[in-house]
């Protein structure tokens, strides 16, 4: 079949590769033209484990391009952020997306929703932006099928990963099953379009809510002396017991901005706006350990490694880095960033070694794996501090190396995960 693949961003873009790979025609459509102009020339915008070689195979069906053309699909996959200042979704690129489609519309064309999006989104404002095709609704195939697969293995969870098609009436689900089931060998299950919708934001709030218990249990054990990576390690040993890990806060477009999908909607959600209220405190928290260790020094350097919002991603989005950067500012520290994976970011980036001249504490946010492999007798620092917030680094090798090592929620244990 011929379809059109609108936003070709860290889902758009390896969907309607596994399409294309797959013998369908595709093109992918973008209003960002440089990235569609970096495509044709087989540039990829952004790093995802095994996307280039999957980019060769599929370019064969493959167009980028800035305007739709008449096909049989549309699938659109273009972000949908939060309005920071008011927690409430920006749908504004769903609405773009709609306007785009409508006019190509032709009687049994299917319209697949990935992006996430409030329940209610699809039918309320979607479909009748659809029906300015002058089609009438039961000529109108539309679905929501959200992707679950996670930023650093999306190739591998895209066609693994069971999935869920919410349709308004069960030929669009039918068509739309034909369709993943060219590169989905998980099971495919049905639904109506707003639990689907729903299933999604449970899905991450779910995630949100568990990590925002292991935050917490983080900061009760710097006050009961233990160390929560032994305790979580421990905890975990029982049958129904996963703990999450602590970390320096939620961030990524997906876990920290879906929660308020949900609450945004409701008067009721109470436990989900407190985990977002304990996750975006994190920052804070690290800002206390690492004040800790430079007190005595006047204007301290602090070098932050990782400002991506995760380890072996070079996605900055609502990264934690950001918040612990301007807080750091404002206490008048000075701040040099290093990130292996990250190329652009809102501050600059140095190389390691640049970033940790003159330092006088390292501060590890992202847990690259990078990270776990240097060797600390090489860097060359005014004051040898580290705090590891995702407790990788070896600390004896540290320790040895001269450094006054903190992992956040350790106590006196060596535990590693
Ligand atoms: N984090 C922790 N502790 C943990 C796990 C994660 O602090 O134990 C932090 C990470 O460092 C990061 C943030 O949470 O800052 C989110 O990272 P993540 O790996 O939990 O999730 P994402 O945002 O990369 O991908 C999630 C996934 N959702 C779930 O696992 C339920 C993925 O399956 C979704 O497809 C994706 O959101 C999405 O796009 O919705």
């Amino acid at each position: 079949m011929k379809i059109n693949v609108l936003g070709l961003g860290y889902i758009g873009l390896p969907t309607a590769l596994l399409l294309a790979k797959s013998g369908h025609e595709v093109v992918g459509v973008d209003i960002d033209s440089e990235k569609v102009n970096s495509l044709k020339k087989d540039k990829l915008p952004f790093e995802e484990p095994g996307l280039d070689e999957l980019f060769q195979k599929a370019k064969k069906n493959f167009r980028a391009k800035t305007d739709l053309e008449k096909a049989e699909v549309f699938i659109i996959a273009v972000p949908t952020p939060l309005n920071p200042t008011i927690n409430v979704a920006d749908l504004s690129s769903v609405k773009e997306a709609g306007d785009m489609i409508h006019p190509y519309l032709e009687k049994d064309n299917l319209v697949i929703l990935e992006s996430t999006v409030p329940p209610g989104t699809s039918e309320n404002l979607l479909l009748p932006i659809l029906k300015k095709s002058k089609l009438k609704e039961n000529d109108i195939k539309l679905v929501h099928s959200p992707e679950r697969a996670i930023p650093g293995d999306t190739l591998r969870e895209m066609k693994r990963n069971d999935r869920i098609i919410g349709g308004l009436n069960e030929d669009s689900i039918n068509m739309a099953r034909k369709i993943y089931s060219d590169f989905t060998e998980g099971k495919i299950f049905e639904t109506d379009i707003r639990t689907a919708e729903m299933v999604k934001l449970m899905e991450n709030t779910f995630r949100d809510v568990n990590i925002a218990l292991a935050n917490e249990f983080s900061r009760v054990a710097e006050d009961m002396g233990v160390d929560i990576w032994g305790a979580i390690n421990l905890a975990n040993k029982h049958p129904r017991v996963d703990i999450l890990k602590p970390g320096p806060g939620v961030g990524g477009h997906c876990i920290s901005v879906d929660p308020w999908f949900l609450s945004a909607n409701s008067t009721n959600s109470k436990m989900i706006n407190l985990a977002r209220e304990i996750n975006d405190a994190m920052p804070n928290f690290v800002l206390s350990i690492v004040r800790e260790k430079v007190k005595t020094i006047e204007r301290p350097t602090i070098s932050i490694f990782g400002v991506a919002y995760k380890g072996n991603v070079d996605d900055t989005r609502e990264t934690p880095a950001k918040k612990i950067i301007k807080l750091a500012e404002n206490e008048g520290w000075r701040v040099r960033c290093y990130d292996p994976h990250v190329k652009e970011f809102e501050y600059e980036l140095f190389d390691m070694h640049k970033a940790v001249e003159d330092s006088d504490c390292i501060l590890i946010i992202a847990d690259h794996n990078e990270f776990k492999k240097i060797n600390p007798t090489e860097l060359d620092m005014n004051h040898k501090n580290i705090v590891d917030t995702r407790n990788i680094i070896d600390k004896e090798k540290w320790k040895e190396s001269g450094f006054d090592v903190k992992i956040m929620g350790g106590s006196n244990s060596n535990w590693r995960v």
